[in-house]
Order: C-alpha cells, then structure tokens, then sequence
C-alpha cells in the first residue's frame, strides 16, 4: 500500500503519517496509539509543568516500541525544560512550533535526535534547513491553533521547491484525497491535527470530538491577528467576545489574559461555548470517532487507490 520513502526512513516508521501536536490533547495514549498504528505520536509539551511532561514520557515508553516525538512548542515559558526532557528521556524525533528553532537544534541535532521544525514560510525553511533540521513541517493558515498567513497548497509547493530535504504538509488535510494533493505538491509526509482529536485513544472531551464532527467547512474563524499571533478556533461565544475586544482594540494584556486558560476549559472541561476550541478548516470532513490505526490505513489506502484513478485521467 505505501512502499518507504524519505521520511518513513527517517523515522523509521511505516506510513509517512504524523500526528499534529495540540496542547492538552496529545498526551502520551493518544501519541503511543498513533506510533503503534504505524505513524508518528507526538506528545505536545505545550505550557505543561515539567513534572507532567516527564510522566507524560516515562508513561509513552510502556505503551509502544515505535518511535514517537515531542513537540516543543517555542513561546511556552516552560519550552527549555521541555528541551532537557527531550534530552533525558532521548526522545528519538522533536518537531517544533510557533518560533524559530534556532537553539533547539544547537542542542539536539548533536545528539543524533532528529529535528523538524513547523514552518509557515518559505524563509522559514531555509532558515532552519541551513541550522540542521532534518526535515520541515509546512503548516498552511488551514490549520488549527496558531497558524502563518499562507495556504498550505501555496506553502508546500513553494517550500518543497525551496529547499532539498523532505517536506511534510499540514494544514487542511484530514483524508486520502489531502494526501495524496500533499504529495503532488511535492510534499513526502502529511500531519494532521483535527483528524486525530476524534482518535477513539485520545482523551480529549467527548465535546470536543462531538463539536469537530458536526462542524462544516465555515465553522471556524481567526482571532489574534492584533495579538501577532493568529489562532483558528471553531466559532463560539468566546471566540465571538475576543474579536469584538480585538476591534475595541483592547490592550494586549487584558486579551492574553481573557484567553488564559481556555483551550483547557475546550479540551478537559468540554466547555464548547466559553472554551478555545482549535481546529482546522478541514472539520467538515471529519466524521466519526474511530482508532488511530484505522485513521491511519483509511487515509494512506485511500491516497494509495486514488494516485492510481488519476494516473489513468492523465494517461
Ligand atoms: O504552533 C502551532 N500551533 C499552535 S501553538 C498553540 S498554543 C498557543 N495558544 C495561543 C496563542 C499562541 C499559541 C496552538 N496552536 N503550529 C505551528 C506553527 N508554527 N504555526 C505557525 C508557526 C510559526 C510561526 C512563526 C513558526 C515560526 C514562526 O516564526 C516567526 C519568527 O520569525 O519567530
């Protein structure tokens, strides 16, 4: 169904499928069921304590033998003992996000542990290709969370022309056809974010999945752009009330802190009104709650039959 390639080599794993990582959702049952599916688990230090992340990997390690990655997401206060984890527990892949990773690959890279930073553009790439990333994540502004400012139908070609090691897409791709339009991009892997929330594994809340399954293509909007950074969420109250302070141009304190705590409140508490909750455009696609593994080998069987109905549109 999917013979090896670039990045499954570098990885070491089976299918080029890696899972987004999102802050509260992907702990280690979520990643650990991924990489025992054949793709990539990654746990998502985000603003978690040290302590948690700790547990978080000694728990990863009793539940697969694949390879699994730690994503360091930069602008958490918390990131640099999430780097020193990464170390000590020797964490075979760290991919990172919203920053440049400058000194994360400093650290790692030496160490054999294999970096690939989440870009949002072309100079993005080039920049951390030249500090010793091992591959780039192009993340289009259709994902959830924090995103950049180009599609990823525009990122992934432009960077896979840019730059000569292997580039995984993301943003906006949740089945076979994304994959596949991934890959004739020039794209060599995929990671996907909102697919994987309604993983039956993970342990985000039963709200949460429910609210992703019954939303549509229109369900989300962008708010923070005043901040600098840009988070796509499903529309709410909340998301309803930052956006009218943000046009209030209210102070960049009092918006950090209205949003404070509320991706936990989406993720652990279910709140779908008062909560943050991230997800991509690519929403409406996702329909059921179903296991990891079987995510997996829908979405790569469903590219591997397509690449092959469109051969012959083109013979
Ligand atoms: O990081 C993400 N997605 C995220 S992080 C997050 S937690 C958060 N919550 C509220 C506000 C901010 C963050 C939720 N979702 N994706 C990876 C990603 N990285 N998207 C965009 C970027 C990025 C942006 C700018 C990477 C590098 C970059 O460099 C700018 C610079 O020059 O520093």
């Amino acid at each position: 169904m999917f013979s090896s390639n670039r990045v499954t080599k570098l990885l070491n794993i089976r299918y080029p499928v890696i899972q987004g990582a999102m802050a509260w959702v992907a702990d280690a049952d979520l990643a650990a069921a991924v990489s025992s599916g054949g793709g990539l688990g990654v746990i998502a230090a985000g603003n978690m304590p040290p302590e948690a992340l700790d547990r978080e990997l000694a728990k990863i390690r009793t539940l697969t033998d694949k390879p699994f990655g730690l994503n360091i997401m930069l602008l958490s206060p918390t990131h640099s003992d999430a780097l020193e984890l990464a170390v000590r527990h020797g964490v075979p892949v760290v991919t990172t996000g919203a920053g440049m990773p400058g000194k994360v690959i400093e650290r790692l890279a030496p160490l054999g542990i294999t970096v690939i930073p989440v870009i949002a553009s072309v100079a993005h790439a080039e920049r951390v290709k030249k500090q010793g990333a091992a591959a780039v994540i192009a993340e289009g502004m259709e994902a959830g969370g924090h995103i950049g400012e180009i599609t990823t139908m525009a990122l992934t070609a432009q960077v896979a022309a840019a730059v000569d090691i292997p580039v995984i897409a993301a943003g906006g791709i949740a089945d076979g056809r994304g994959m596949l339009a991934a890959f004739a991009l020039g794209a060599e892997g995929i990671q996907m974010g909102t697919r994987f929330v309604c993983a039956s594994e993970c342990n985000a809340h039963g709200n949460f999945k429910k609210k992703i399954i019954e939303a549509n293509d229109r369900s989300t909007v962008v708010t923070g752009r005043t901040l600098g950074h840009p988070v796509r969420c499903i529309k709410n109250k909340f998301t309803q009330l930052f956006a009218e302070m943000e046009d209030a141009h209210t102070e960049i304190a009092e918006l950090d802190k209205f949003g404070s705590g509320k991706l936990r409140a989406a993720v652990v508490d279910g709140d779908m009104e008062h909560g943050s909750v991230m997800s991509g455009q690519i929403a409406g696609l996702v329909g059921k709650v179903q296991p990891a593994a079987e995510i997996i080998l829908e979405v790569v069987g469903e590219a591997s039959r397509l690449a092959g109905v469109i051969a012959g549109r083109f013979e």
